[in-house]
């Protein structure tokens, strides 16, 4: 077994006082920094999309939180967030970056949302990370991060059906909850087979 830590969006965007804050979001890093030492690759994303993104409710002057149609089905628009070279995009001041094997970004994409550490939302187009750990011999994944019930979730569903062995350590997660997002998100990953530890 060659065992991962998937870190997930651990950014500023996503930490409070930033433009889409996670209740609690910063909380998390201290045992995220700790956790790092029991593995044997660490990996972390950063979504990092180009200004005018078609995820932001700015680019069609929707309300931020409504939801629209996108070719690959609904999407959530949101308040622009994680803008490549931000200050937003940036991971936590605290969050140890020196242990990263790897750094993903995903979300560039203008024309496709990517919460999903393996595949943008077309669930199709792929983001890599697949081949770097199939090609390191990684077989488990461990997930922690931001936001629960939408990178982590897409992601941990997308590892195990990729036959990945996924736990999503819940303690290390904090959620969105956007009606009634964690819920579902929960039901989501224990039906694809992913442990919620
Ligand atoms: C995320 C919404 C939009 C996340 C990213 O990291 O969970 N959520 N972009
Ligand atoms: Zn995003």
């Amino acid at each position: 077994m060659t065992h991962a830590l998937l870190v997930i969006d651990v950014q500023n965007d996503f930490c409070p006082g930033g433009a889409l804050a996670v209740a609690g979001g910063d909380e998390i890093v201290p045992g995220i920094n700790a956790a790092m030492n029991d593995f044997d690759a660490v990996i972390l994303t950063q979504d990092w999309h180009p200004a005018g993104h078609s995820s932001f409710a700015s680019t069609y002057d929707a309300a931020p939180m409504s939801m629209t149609e996108m070719p690959y089905g609904p999407q959530v628009l949101w308040p622009d967030h994680c803008i490549q070279g931000s200050i937003g995009a940036q991971f936590h001041a605290d969050l140890t970056t020196d242990r990263a094997d790897l750094i993903i970004r995903k979300g560039y994409n203008p024309a496709i949302d990517s919460y999903s550490a393996f595949f943008e939302n077309d669930k199709t187009t792929p983001t890599g990370l697949e081949g770097y750990l199939r090609t390191r011999g990684i077989d488990t994944l461990t997930l922690v991060g931001l936001a629960t019930d939408f990178c982590v979730n897409y992601s941990a569903v997308d590892a195990a059906r990729l036959g990945f062995d996924v736990t999503v350590d819940m303690k290390l997660c904090r959620a969105i909850d956007f009606d009634g997002s964690l819920a579902a998100a929960e039901t989501g990953m224990r039906d694809a087979g992913v442990t919620l530890a």
